[in-house]
């Protein structure tokens, strides 16, 4: 999520007063006095409560409706940020600028009713606005600091689509997710942080029939027990729920991984029990794997595709599968 970052007070109102300045001068010199000096100080208050009021409405328009967003980003905005206070910094500034706004037009009706003799006015009039305007944007700095806060923390969300067909991947650690994950996109997978775990999530993307599908590999997340976690990690993976079309579980029927096959079918149970979607067991390592190793796994894991060092199963046309469902449920 690209948010602006704002200026600090003291920087926005050295920009708006500059480009005041600036456009002031750039207006030609009028014979008039008096019309030369309304016009001047005119320009003065309408440039520098433009670009503040600008500045402002950019932050407003930008931040994401939560009653719009997607659920998937909104439990992730939701844990990565104070919403209430966040909306609270919002209205300030929403409400700054109105102020801003009612202030300038008095400003400029008062200037535009100066007569011949009260020339010399116009200026101290522009610069009450100025005064009026710099106290107004000061008081915000706590406001611009919090939502700055924000905006950065939002900029670190992982660039997720929520609108594509996606599988996350889950397993025990070394099980070969990452190795799947590879074969699969024939690319290197995006990383990016996410809110609920210290380790990085890999992003990938498959073309199947010119359908793009998403895969998601959570390490520290789907492959330990849920039953384990904590209470922010349980978040992740609810926030999960909302995105996840089918959740591939890479198996290890070798133990070289270090987790016994029937640890490896209890995550299973219990990730399938949490997700409620189409669970795609697969056993890797067939390569590794003697024949009983495999036997065991296929007995465990029903169904199972079977992968491994150049052996290749149709897990691919699998995924291309649920794609096609979930791409045709959406239309
Ligand atoms: N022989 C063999 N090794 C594999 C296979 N898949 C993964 N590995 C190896 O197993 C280790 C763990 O794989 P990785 O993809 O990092 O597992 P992850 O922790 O689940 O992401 C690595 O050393 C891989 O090279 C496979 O199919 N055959
Ligand atoms: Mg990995």
């Amino acid at each position: 999520m690209n948010l602006i970052i704002l200026p600090r007070s003291k920087e926005l109102l050295d920009i708006a007063f500059r480009r005041a300045r600036k456009e002031a001068a750039m207006l030609k010199s009028e014979r008039n006095r008096l019309k030369d000096a309304k016009g001047k100080n005119i320009r003065r208050i309408e440039s520098s409560s433009n670009y503040i009021n600008k500045a402002i409405q950019s932050v407003l328009e930008d931040f994401p409706d939560m009653t719009k967003v997607n659920p998937f980003y909104k439990e992730l905005i939701e844990s990565t940020i104070d919403i209430n206070k966040t909306l609270k910094a919002l209205g300030q500034m929403s409400a700054t600028k109105k102020v801003i706004w009612k202030l300038r037009k008095q400003h400029i009706m008062k200037i535009k009713e100066l007569k011949k003799y009260e020339a010399q006015n116009a200026t101290p009039i522009a610069k009450q606005f100025y005064g009026r305007l710099s106290s107004l944007i000061k008081k915000l700095d706590k406001n611009i600091e919090a939502y700055n806060k924000v905006a950065k923390k939002l900029k670190e969300l992982p660039h997720i689509k929520a609108d594509l067909p996606t599988i996350i991947i889950a397993g025990y650690p070394n099980t070969g997710k990452s190795t799947i994950m590879g074969r699969l996109t024939k690319s290197q997978p995006k990383v990016a942080s996410y809110a609920f775990t210290t380790q990085k999530l890999g992003i990938g993307y498959l073309l199947h029939n010119y359908l793009k599908i998403q895969l998601i590999d959570t390490p520290g997340l789907l492959d330990r027990p849920i039953s384990k976690m904590n209470r922010i990690e349980k978040k992740g993976i609810a926030a999960f729920r909302h995105l996840a079309d089918a959740i591939i579980f890479v198996v290890d029927p070798t133990m070289e991984c270090g987790f016994p096959l029937e640890k490896q079918a209890s995550l299973f149970k219990e990730i399938k029990k949490e997700f409620k979607v189409e669970t795609i067991p697969v056993i890797n390592k067939a390569d590794l794997a003697t024949e009983e190793e495999i036997e065991k796994a296929k007995k465990l894991f029903e169904k199972a595709f079977i992968e491994g060092k150049e052996i290749e199963s149709d897990l691919k046309e699998e995924i291309g599968k649920i794609g096609k469902k979930k791409a045709l449920h959406s239309l």
